[in-house]
Order: C-alpha cells, then structure tokens, then sequence
C-alpha cells in the first residue's frame, strides 16, 4: 500500500458535488484517509488572460496499490468523466485531480512530475495539505508544510469549511 496525496480543484458548475462523486468514484482505486476542509480560494489565472470564478480547493490522502501511472490515468478517467475539457492551460475547470505526492516519490517527467512541481508556491494546496497531513515534509526541498506556508503566506486569509 502506498499513501498518496491528491488535490482537487474546480470552478465551473457544482464543484462541490463534483468533488463528492469525485471521491466516490476514487473509492475504487484508493482508500481514502482523510480529506481536508474546502476551501473558497482566487483563481490563480496565466498572465494576460480572462478573469475566472474562484474555486473550491480541497486535498485528500488515501492509500492505494495502484502504480503512480494507473493512478494517475484514473484521476484522468474521474476528470473526464465530470465534463472536463482541456482548451487553456489555467483554464477554468468542473474538476481538476492532481498527485501532489505518491509515497514520497521523485520524479520530473512530463507526464507525471512528482511532487507536484507547483505545490510549494500555493496556499491554495498548502493549507488542505495541512489539513490531512500536517507532518509532510516536500521529499526534494525538504520543507515542512508550515515552513512553505510561511513563506509564501500573503495577505488573503483562508478559511476552509467542512463538506
Ligand atoms: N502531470 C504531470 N504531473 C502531474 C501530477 N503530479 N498530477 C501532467 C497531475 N497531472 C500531472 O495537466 C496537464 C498535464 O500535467 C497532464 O497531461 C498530466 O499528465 P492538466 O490537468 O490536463 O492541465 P492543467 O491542470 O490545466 O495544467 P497544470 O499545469 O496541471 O495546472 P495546475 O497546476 O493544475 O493549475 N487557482 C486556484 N485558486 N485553484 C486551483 O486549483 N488550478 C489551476 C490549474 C490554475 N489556477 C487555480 C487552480
Ligand atoms: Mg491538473
């Protein structure tokens, strides 16, 4: 078995039933532990495009025996199947399914970056990931949680909720 750690995010339709069925259909590939609180969060957006909706963020650790790959074309498979389309990158979105981390595994591949290469730099992961996993620690900058916290904490409070 192998703990994994996906985030989820979306902010078209009915992200939170989204999210719910999300990990019910999860369910067949993961047990999952813990889910964090939800979280009202800006859209982070690419420079120069359009506005977007804020969105719901929230993280889950589960433990699984899929491969990292298998893993990852189910969360493809669960993002398809919730209407997702693929036009812009940062685009608005009904669900998104990212592996932050799979068992502390290393990896910069296209395909499957792992960690997840962006997750030290948003609040939006860091403060779910706390939630479930407080004592993670990044396996490549070698950073607690709070300490990425700290250092990217800016003005915008936070605060999550229960679903
Ligand atoms: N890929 C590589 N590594 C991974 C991984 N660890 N987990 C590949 C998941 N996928 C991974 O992903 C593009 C490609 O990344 C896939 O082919 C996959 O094999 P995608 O989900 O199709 O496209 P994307 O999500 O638009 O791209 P990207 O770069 O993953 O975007 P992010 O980083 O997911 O950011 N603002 C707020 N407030 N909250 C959000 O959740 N999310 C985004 C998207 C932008 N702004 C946001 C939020
Ligand atoms: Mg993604």
């Amino acid at each position: 078995m192998s703990n994994v750690l996906i985030a989820l995010g979306g902010n078209i339709g009915e992200v939170r039933k989204h999210f719910e069925s999300a990990c019910r259909m999860l369910e067949q590939s993961c047990c999952i532990i813990a889910k964090s609180k939800l979280y009202h969060t800006p859209a982070l957006t690419a420079p120069g495009t359009k506005t977007q909706p804020d969105y719901l963020n929230a993280v889950i650790h589960g433990v699984t025996t899929c491969s990292p790959a298998e893993l990852l074309a189910e969360l493809h498979r669960i993002e398809d199947q919730h209407g997702r389309t693929r036009e812009t990158r940062w685009g608005a979105r009904t669900l998104d399914l990212d592996l932050l981390d799979y068992e502390g595994f290393t990896s910069t591949q296209p395909a499957l970056s792992l960690p997840h290469p962006e997750l030290h730099k948003r609040l939006f992961v860091l403060l779910p990931l706390q939630d479930v996993m407080p004592n993670w620690v990044h396996p490549v900058r070698n950073k607690t949680v709070s300490q990425m916290i700290e250092a990217i904490q800016n003005d915008i409070s936070l605060k999550g909720e229960a679903w």
